[in-house]
């Protein structure tokens, strides 16, 4: 990491912020129904509108925004990069409490930095649902960092979202109960049939010996994709020759976006609301709630050229038509290739769950699981760096996948470069923390240093200390962690001229280092912007020198609330309709707790009925190990021939009537089997092995049994809709059933 100039870098200029304006906002927080797919749902919008409003300021004045909150429910708001003080940040339970229902807060601070940013509810699931809104603010015309070419040409801000007709709290139960409905819609099952057809079997079933579900580049399907709220505009006003500025947020809630454009190359000239020295790339991603301020130029005339976003799993696209007269398109964004991306995960994965540690070889965006997977990139060798870094993997591995090479410049955060020098002040005591980013896919909990917020105290800084921080992501997915209240560096091959971002996005198996002057008091968020990953605990908070905030009567009250809204309990319910009888199963999960009952009822008393009821807790990170006690109870009328049953180990069986108590563990077995050994307080002990949901085909599921006291089911289902399957299966006391499953 040094610099690799020897030019002289020049400091931040001086800023004069004197004699600013007072500018008033009034939001109108207020219900709202839209129809975005043919159903018509529920919104929040904001003065009647979805996005919010774009906010505009300019550097130096005082912002005064005044919340009218007529929902049902609380609600706030977040300024996304702004540096202010602490009780103005906008996160409920933290910097103040919720905005009561039917009631008006005003939130009041400097505006002391330019650059384009947004701002959104940090209320539950409130920003899924239309509380994003892009915020602008500009730079004085005097400014010293002033930019002609850049900072003088007409600016449009664009803000990026998506819609789903589904209840967001539905999505985030539906997420923590591996349901693969999302998968279906995507056409991203992975199954079997699939792995098949594509020459992958080898590939699918070392994934599933090294317990993985499917992985998809992101978890949610929605059902569109939006540019300020709608599905297509033209920007009929400009012309050839123009150069034209988008301030491009990410306002989804899980959603990365390709940016592409039809007319040649994007100048990337800020990002995160900082200037970079301009860089010429051919596309870009913008990770969640990150914002880059792009450069475009209309080459011809009577043309209007297509700038494509595409969510980074491509399973649609939003498009801006930039110019007026014929369209010229982009190409499309092949499907990726998902084999072959589960193919890399494999490779990068070891047994017990860890991700391979690459230390600082893998960082600043340089491996990029999209590049294994796109179809399309073939070309000169070594163009992109993000290939080269690929190949260079490929090689440590001994192995290459398809790691093509490009001529289509990616960019990355190696390419960020601050015009000023943004060294921090030598100082004696820098704090020096590492955080792993863990999680599982199969019980969707996301943590740090696999404990979730509700596991741990905030982390106490002095104020003035500077912090780095080194983050190693150790999980299967990618997260743009977020920090509130300050601009970090993002150390890299620029040296004193690292960039200043507040978002960093994190690829699995990288590792990164940031660093910031904690200068400002206050309790400040640190967090996923992944919506659900940060309602699953994936957070911390900095408590920045002793903040006596006076929002906050009872601040210790306060956080408690706020480490139970991260470790949410999440009920799911199932019951097979069958001829032969009731299968069932309900469960009650937190990030580590598990309370579970399922039932055998038949229709009659020969068949008997059947209940089991279990209470553990998940130890790990991979969360494989789950040690519980239980509770068992059966009654059937055999005639008394059950009475003589014996199991594999010569037990007698009190098959018939019983009510025992139980310990035992259930262990996640390679090929995602499950093991469950369990000893009733009659003395049975019982072994079993299961497995549900293994993927045939893209709707099909197959599931068995099998335990010591010989019993056995084999089953099969069709998937039909998010809570309907069509159901078949032979069970070894029931027989032979078919019937419908539904799902909650
Ligand atoms: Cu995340």
């Amino acid at each position: 990491m040094q610099n690799a100039q020897n030019k002289k870098v020049l400091p931040f200029p001086e800023k004069k912020l004197t004699d600013g304006k007072t500018v008033t906002y009034h939001l109108y927080v207020k219900d709202t129904l839209v129809n975005f797919t043919g159903k018509v749902k529920r919104v929040i919008a904001v003065n009647g509108q979805i996005p919010m409003p774009t906010l505009t300021f300019t550097e130096g004045d005082t912002a005064e925004i005044i919340v009218h909150n007529l929902v049902d429910e609380e609600t706030s708001l977040h300024w996304h990069g702004l540096m202010l003080p602490n009780k103005e940040d906008g996160v409920p339970m933290l910097t103040q409490m919720g905005i009561k229902p039917h009631s008006t807060y005003t939130y009041k601070f400097p505006i002391i930095q330019h650059g384009t940013h947004w701002y959104h509810s940090h209320s539950g699931l409130q920003e899924q649902i239309g509380m994003y809104g892009s915020m602008i603010l500009k730079k004085r015309d005097d400014d010293p960092t002033f930019r002609n070419g850049i900072d003088d040409i007409p600016a449009i801000p664009l803000i990026l979202s998506e819609w789903t007709d589904l209840n967001p709290n539905n999505i985030h139960r539906m997420l923590h109960n591996a349901n693969d409905w999302f998968a279906i819609k995507k056409n991203s099952t992975q199954s079997y049939w699939e792995a098949i057809k594509e020459g992958h079997f080898g590939t699918k079933v070392t994934n599933e010996w090294k317990r993985m579900l499917a992985m998809d580049v992101s978890d949610i399907y929605y059902d569109k994709f939006l540019i300020n709220g709608s599905f297509e505009q033209q920007l009929s006003q400009f012309k050839s020759g123009d150069r034209v500025r988008f301030r491009i947020s990410n306002g989804g809630a899980s959603s990365y976006f390709w940016i592409n454009y039809a007319g040649g190359k994007i100048e990337v000239v800020a990002n995160d609301g900082n200037d970079v020295e301009p860089v010429m790339v051919d596309r870009l991603i913008i990770g969640v709630s990150e914002t880059y301020d792009i450069v475009v130029t209309i080459p011809e005339k009577n043309t209007s050229y297509e700038l494509l976003v595409t969510p980074e799993d491509r399973t649609k696209s939003v498009s801006i038509y930039v110019g007026e007269g014929i369209k010229q398109l982009h190409a499309p964004l092949p499907k990726l290739k998902y084999f072959e991306g589960m193919k890399m995960m494999n490779d990068m994965m070891k047994m017990n769950g860890d991700m391979k540690d690459m230390g600082m070889a893998m960082s600043l965006q340089k491996m990029d699981m999209n590049a294994v997977m796109y179809p399309e990139i073939t070309g000169e060798k070594g163009k992109d760096p993000q290939k080269m870094e690929m190949n260079k993997y490929a090689k440590m591995n001994h192995s290459s996948h398809g790691a093509g090479n490009t001529d289509i410049v990616t960019l990355n955060y190696n390419m960020l470069k601050s015009p000023y020098d943004t060294s921090l002040p030598k100082k004696d005591s820098i704090k020096n923390i590492t955080l792993t980013l863990t999680g599982n896919m199969n019980r969707y909990v996301w943590s740090l240093d696999n404990k979730v917020l509700s596991e741990v105290d905030k982390i106490q800084i002095k104020k003035g200390e500077i912090l780095r921080i080194k983050l190693i992501n150790n999980s299967m997915m990618r997260h743009p962690m977020h920090l509130h209240g300050f601009d970090f560096r993002v150390l890299n091959e620029n040296g004193a001229q690292a960039p200043l971002k507040n978002v960093l996005d994190i690829m699995p198996m990288e590792t990164d280092i940031i660093e910031f002057a904690a200068n400002t008091e206050g309790d400040w968020f640190f967090h996923c912007h992944i919506l659900y990953h940060m309602m699953a605990g994936m957070n911390r908070v900095f408590a920045v020198g002793d903040y006596k905030n006076p929002e906050l009567s009872d601040k210790e009250k306060a956080y408690k609330m706020l480490q139970n809204e991260s470790n949410e309990w999440h009920l799911m319910a199932e019951n097979d309709f069958a001829t032969n009888g009731n299968d069932g199963q309900s469960m009650l999960q937190n990030a580590r707790w598990s309370i579970g009952t399922e039932w055998r009822l038949g229709y009659n008393n020969m068949h008997g009925y059947e209940t089991e009821t279990h209470i553990g807790r998940y130890i790990g990170k991979m969360q494989w190990l789950m040690p519980f006690i239980g509770f068992d109870w059966r009654y059937r009328d055999s005639h008394g021939s059950g009475e003589l049953e014996k199991n594999l180990f010569g037990q007698k069986n009190k098959k018939d009537q019983r009510a025992t108590l139980s310990v035992g563990v259930l262990y996640t077995l390679p090929m995602l089997i499950d093991f469950q050994a369990e000893v009733f307080t009659d003395g049975i002990v019982r072994l079993q092995l299961r497995r549900e949901d293994i993927p045939l085909t893209r709707r099909f599921r197959g599931a068995f049994y099998v335990n010591t006291d010989k019993e056995y089911m084999l089953g099969l289902k069709y998937i039909v809709t998010r809570n309907a399957s069509l159901s078949t299966h032979y069970d070894s006391d029931m027989g032979f059933g078919a019937g419908i499953t539904l799902v909650y």
